[in-house]
């Protein structure tokens, strides 16, 4: 089997218009087909995530194109991140808080509604699979803490120290200032969201960070709670968050972009209109960026619509709020 494997960067910075179309026509470098934003086409299976996650994206077609379900797919995508010392903002090797402690925290969401999610968890590299854990074999949807810690333990998850040589030494370094600005931006910041459709059409998605670096101890972003940093409907479609997840949460962002999917939009418009909300909310911060990706049940996403293409898609705003940037990883048997 060959595969080729395609990297395309495509901008458009707006003048201050958000509704402005955000269209990426990304071409295979053989030229011989074009992705075009917005089709109509049903799409299955097919797996997107946040950011340029070849790795994850991989792992995660892998089960899919086996016939997997897309819960083990998103799992299976979010772990790669998990496990990967370079990234400094998911798993092992994450930021710590300003105690120099590595936090975690992961949902996971599948077909049914059912959903399970990890906050502020330490000492686990895996937050996503102690938050399948807790989804299948509790009747919670969410622990916490030292609880999630313990719970981890019981179900033969490993002690792990988080905090890598590297990661502690920048912590040391911002500790001479304690200076806390917590700008998340495409260059310092990459948390996964991921989602899939698998052959049965069923979705499912998976959301898994370390958090803001430094943040205060115990802070809690949008990335585990289900309706902000993540949600799945499988009649309709689902929806995954990366940015400041202050911003996300006050919005419920990937509930609303999920519900405006609901009322007929598609996931480009829906993600469009969820970050005007946001941007309507905080006229008087700049400095701030927020992005979501989206699927509907046909598997339309944002700007692509390809049979087994892996996507990674991003939708953000930064500086002023009126720069649009669209990242499209594709990865394709
Ligand atoms: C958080 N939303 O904890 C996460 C951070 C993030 O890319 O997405 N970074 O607020």
């Amino acid at each position: 089997m060959k595969r080729r494997n395609f990297l395309k960067n495509s901008s458009v910075a707006t003048a201050g218009l958000i509704s402005a179309p955000l269209l990426a026509s990304c071409k295979e470098e053989s030229g011989s087909k074009t992705i075009e934003p917005n089709s109509t086409k049903t799409t299955r299976p097919i797996t997107i995530c946040t950011w340029n996650f070849m790795n994850a994206s991989t792992a995660s077609w892998n089960v899919l194109k086996d016939g997997g379900s897309s819960l083990d797919a998103v799992q299976q995508g979010a772990m790669v991140e998990e496990a990967d010392v370079q990234n400094q903002t998911v798993g092992i090797g994450g930021r710590p808080d300003r105690d120099g402690n590595v936090t975690l925290d992961a949902c996971i969401m599948g077909k049914d509604g059912n959903c399970g999610a990890v906050l502020c968890m330490q000492n686990i590299a895996s937050p996503v699979s102690v938050a399948r854990k807790v989804m299948e074999d509790t009747p919670h949807v969410m622990l916490a803490g030292k609880g999630a810690e313990q719970f981890a333990y019981e179900k033969g998850f490993e002690k792990t120290n988080l905090l890598t040589e590297q990661s502690k030494k920048e912590w040391l370094e911002w500790k001479k200032t304690s200076e806390y600005k917590p700008i998340i931006n495409i260059e310092n910041h990459d948390t996964i969201g991921i989602l899939a459709i698998d052959k049965n059409g069923d979705i499912a998605g998976a959301c898994t960070t370390s958090g803001m670096g430094y943040k205060y101890a115990g802070r809690v972003g949008d990335s585990p709670i289900i309706g902000a940093g993540l949600f799945v409907d499988n009649e309709i479609g689902a929806a995954t968050a990366t940015g400041v997840g202050e911003e996300v949460v006050r919005t419920v962002g990937s509930f609303l972009i999920v519900e405006l999917m609901r009322q007929g939009k598609p996931p480009q418009e829906a993600c469009e209109e969820g970050v005007k909300r946001i941007i309507a909310k905080n006229k008087e911060k700049q400095d701030f960026q927020i992005g979501f990706i989206a699927i509907n049940k046909k598997g339309e996403t944002v700007g692509t619509a390809f049979n087994r293409v892996l996507p990674t898609v991003l939708f953000q705003m930064t500086g002023m709020l009126t720069m649009l940037r669209l990242h499209i990883l594709i990865h394709k048997l």
